[in-house]
């Protein structure tokens, strides 16, 4: 038998297993240093985002007890009752980037026209933008709620941002993820270069690198719609539905099915464990004849994740990513995850 190490003499003797801590920081430069071109802005930049994010956390995970539940009575750009933590969450992330010097320009679901650097403020090389409070009519009842966001290079060469630096195909993002406020805050992004989360260690009040190299599994184990629609649905999303649940004589007698009604909660689910997500266009609301959910804050975004992580993301008929923006509001059918 051989004899237990001597943590006095073995340099090698460890308490507990050997656990690399990385924060967000260290791995955004860390990712940086492959492009011995970058600046280090789009690095500050993410790290802003973050800072919003624990900020933002802060609030949510406190819910109950401070004042910031219940609707704020305002209707937004989309006719939507805004929730008081919904214009928290847009004022936090607003106030954090909007003199960093970093941006040209900001662009969020809650708000109607591009938000514009205060005047006096350098501008920079890139425009953000953002679902602030995803799922936001959850968030009284204390489920999931997230941060969507998306970075594109600027291409106009005015001082501030102008409407084509925000109207790009997600194609060219140069950055996007999201932030998951349930059990715990997990940050999850993307440069292009694999996806990674962080969860946020409270004691600490860092995101520590938690997920790495996120692929999405190739067996899906989930489907999420909201069903309660179906009758408001088209023949085709009727007979992929049908497929989904195995009634056509795949996956094993079919899926099981989870929806949250959050999306960021349904995708980071789905992301990690194997499904599918969809919003498909439907006749509910003639005013919305392509689907609830919105092409520039939420599906581009989503989709970068989703194609980095080894999955797809679809509108029916060509990939999110190709969606060429005509307008910052517009809503696309969205279908995300993995089929095989
Ligand atoms: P929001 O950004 O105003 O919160 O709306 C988007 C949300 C998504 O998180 C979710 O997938 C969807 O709306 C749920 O909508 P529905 O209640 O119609 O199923
Ligand atoms: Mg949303």
């Amino acid at each position: 038998m051989s004899e237990p190490l001597n943590p006095v003499e073995n340099a090698s003797y460890h308490a507990f297993p050997f656990i690399q801590v990385t924060t967000i920081e260290a791995h955004i430069l860390e990712q940086q240093r492959t492009h011995p071109e970058a600046t280090g802005v789009l690095t500050s930049l993410l790290y802003d985002i973050a800072l919003s994010a624990k900020i933002i956390a802060h609030a949510t995970t406190r819910a109950g007890l401070i004042d910031v539940l219940g609707k704020a009575g305002l209707e937004n750009v989309q006719g939507e009752q805004v929730a008081r933590l919904d214009l928290l969450a847009n004022e936090t992330l607003i106030r954090v980037n909007a003199c960093t010097g970093r941006l040209a320009g900001m662009a969020s679901e809650e708000n109607a026209d591009i938000i514009p650097i205060p005047a006096g403020y350098r501008t920079g090389p890139y425009v953000l933008l953002f679902d602030p409070l995803d799922g936001s009519s959850n968030t009284d009842y204390t489920i999931s709620i997230g941060t969507i966001f998306s970075i594109y290079r600027r291409k106009s060469k005015e001082e501030s941002g102008q409407i084509e630096d925000f109207l790009q195909p997600g194609r060219d993002l140069v950055a996007a993820g999201y932030v998951i406020y349930g059990n715990s805050t997990v940050f999850v992004y993307s440069t292009g270069q694999g996806v990674h989360g962080f969860t946020l260690d409270p004691g600490v009040g860092e995101f520590l690198l938690s997920h790495p190299n996120i692929r999405i599994p190739d067996k899906p184990q989930f489907y999420s719609v909201n069903q309660g629609y179906e009758r408001y649905w088209s023949s085709g999303v009727r007979q992929f539905t049908d497929y989904v649940q195995g009634k056509t004589g795949e996956f094993d007698g079919g899926l099981s099915m989870r929806y949250v009604g959050s999306l960021v909660a349904d995708f980071h689910r789905n992301l990690l464990a194997g499904g599918i997500f969809y919003y498909p266009a439907d006749s509910k609301d003639p005013g919305k004849p392509h689907g609830k959910l919105r092409l520039l804050y939420e599906c581009a975004s989503l989709a970068y994740i989703a194609e980095q992580a080894g999955g797809y993301a679809s509108d029916g008929r060509q990939p999110i990513l190709d969606i060429v923006p005509t307008s910052l509001h517009q809503r696309t059918p969205f279908f995300v995850g993995v089929i095989s």
